[in-house]
C-alpha cells in the first residue's frame, strides 16, 4: 500500500521566547536555507510557504511566578493556533518551522481541536532528549519550552491550557515520547502520575528503533491523525549540534531514519513540528541540512520504489 501524499504549508514561527537561550527563532530560516521547499517539492509534493507569524519579541527576562515570559509564550501560541487551524481545516497538512518547543501548544491544541471537529482520534508522537512535562512548581528554569506536554494535557496556566477554547487539548494516553534521556526530578514523578507512554533510549538500546516504533505505532487506524513534535535534540548531538539543550546518547543518523520511515509507512502523517533548531550553535547548517534529510524521510522517500511514481507495474510470471 502506497501513502497518498497530502499538500503541504510550511508555517514559520521565528521564536525563542520559550528557550533558554536565544537563537532558535533564526530556526525557519536556516531550514529554509537548507533547501527544505526545493526538497520536498522535488518529489512531488505539494509544498506551500506560508511564510513567517509575527510574535513578540524575547524580552529577556527572568522568571515571574515560575515562567519566563509567559505573556509572549502565549501570544506566539495563540497565533500558531490559528494559522495551523486554517491549513487543516484547507485540507493541508501544517509543517511548523521552529522555533523553539513551547510552540508545540498552539500547533497540537489546534491539530486536537480539528480531530474533535472532523471525529478523528490523535497520536502524538514526542521525539525528544526531554519529557517537556514540568509545570511552575516542577521546572528548573522556568523555561516554557519544557512545559508543552504538561500545558496540553491541562496543567499550566489558563493562558496556555486554554488555547482554543478546550482544556485539556490531550489526554495523556494520545502521546508516546521517544529518545527521552534528560527528565528532571519532579518531572519523573509527574511522568509516572500521568502514565504517559515513554520509549527512553534504554528502552531503544534494548529493543532496536524497530521494536520501539513498531509499539509506538500500535493501534493507529484509517481514522487516526499523527502529529510529530520533532525537537531536534532527539538526534546525538555529534550529528545535531545546533541545538541549544543538546544530551548525549541519542539516535544515531540510521536509527532516525527508520524511525522518519516507519512513520511514513503508517501513510497517518496529519501535521509535523520541527523545533529547537538553534542556528547560532550549528556548524555550517548541519542540523538544519540534517533534518530536510530526516523530513524527507518522514513524507516517504526512500531508497527503493515506494514511492507513488513512476507507476508500478504488477510482477509479470
Ligand atoms: N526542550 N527540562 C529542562 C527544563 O528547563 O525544563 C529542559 C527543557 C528542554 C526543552 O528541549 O524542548
Ligand atoms: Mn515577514
Ligand atoms: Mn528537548
Ligand atoms: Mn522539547
Amino acid at each position: 500500500q502506497i501513502p497518498a501524499r497530502p499538500a503541504v504549508s510550511l508555517i514559520g514561527v521565528p521564536t525563542d521566547v520559550g528557550a533558554g537561550r536565544i537563537g532558535a527563532r533564526m530556526g525557519p530560516s536556516a531550514l529554509r536555507v537548507a533547501g527544505i521547499v526545493q526538497a520536498m517539492a522535488d518529489f512531488g509534493i505539494d509544498v506551500r510557504d506560508c511564510g513567517d507569524l509575527h510574535g513578540p519579541d524575547n524580552p529577556e527576562q527572568p522568571a515571574v511566578g515560575g515562567f519566563r515570559h509567559l505573556t509572549e509564550v502565549a501570544r506566539w501560541n495563540q497565533l500558531l493556533h490559528e494559522a495551523t487551524l486554517a491549513e487543516l481545516r484547507a485540507g493541508r497538512l501544517p509543517l511548523m518551522l521552529g522555533g523553539d518547543h513551547s510552540l508545540a501548544m498552539g500547533s497540537i491544541s489546534a491539530v486536537a481541536r480539528h480531530c474533535r471537529d472532523t471525529g478523528r482520534r490523535l497520536r502524538v508522537l514526542w521525539l525528544d532528549a526531554h519529557a517537556d512535562l514540568n509545570t511552575a512548581t516542577l521546572t528548573p528554569s522556568g523555561n516554557l519550552h519544557g512545559m508543552p506536554v504538561a500545558c496540553l494535557c491541562g496543567h499550566g496556566p489558563a493562558e496556555l491550557t486554554g488555547i482554543g477554547g478546550h482544556s485539556p487539548a490531550l489526554s495523556p494516553q494520545d502521546i508516546r515520547q521517544i529518545g527521552i534521556r534528560s527528565v528532571d526530578p519532579g518531572e519523573k514523578r509527574f511522568v509516572h502520575e500521568l502514565g504517559i507512554e515513554v520509549f527512553d533510549m534504554r528502552f531503544i538500546d534494548e529493543n532496536g528503533m524497530r521494536h520501539t516504533m513498531a509499539q509506538a505505532l500500535l493501534g493507529l487506524d484509517e481514522r487516526t491523525h499523527l502529529h510529530v513534535s520533532l525537537d531536534v535534540d532527539f538526534l546525538d548531538p555529534d550529528i545535531a549540534p545546533g541545538v541549544g539543550t543538546t544530551v548525549r546518547g541519542g539516535p544515531t543518523y540510521r536509527e532516525a531514519q527508520l524511525c522518519m520511515e516507519m512513520i511514513a509507512d503508517t501513510g497517518r502523517l496529519g501535521s509535523l513540528d520541527v523545533v529547537e533548531l538553534n542556528p547560532a550553535l550549528d556548524v555550517r547548517n548541519q542540523t538544519a541540512e540534517l533534518a530536510v534529510d530526516l523530513i524527507q524521510s518522514l513524507f516517504g522517500k526512500s531508497t527503493l520504489m515506494r514511492t507513488p511514481e513512476p507507476p508500478r507495474r504488477e510482477p509479470t510470471g
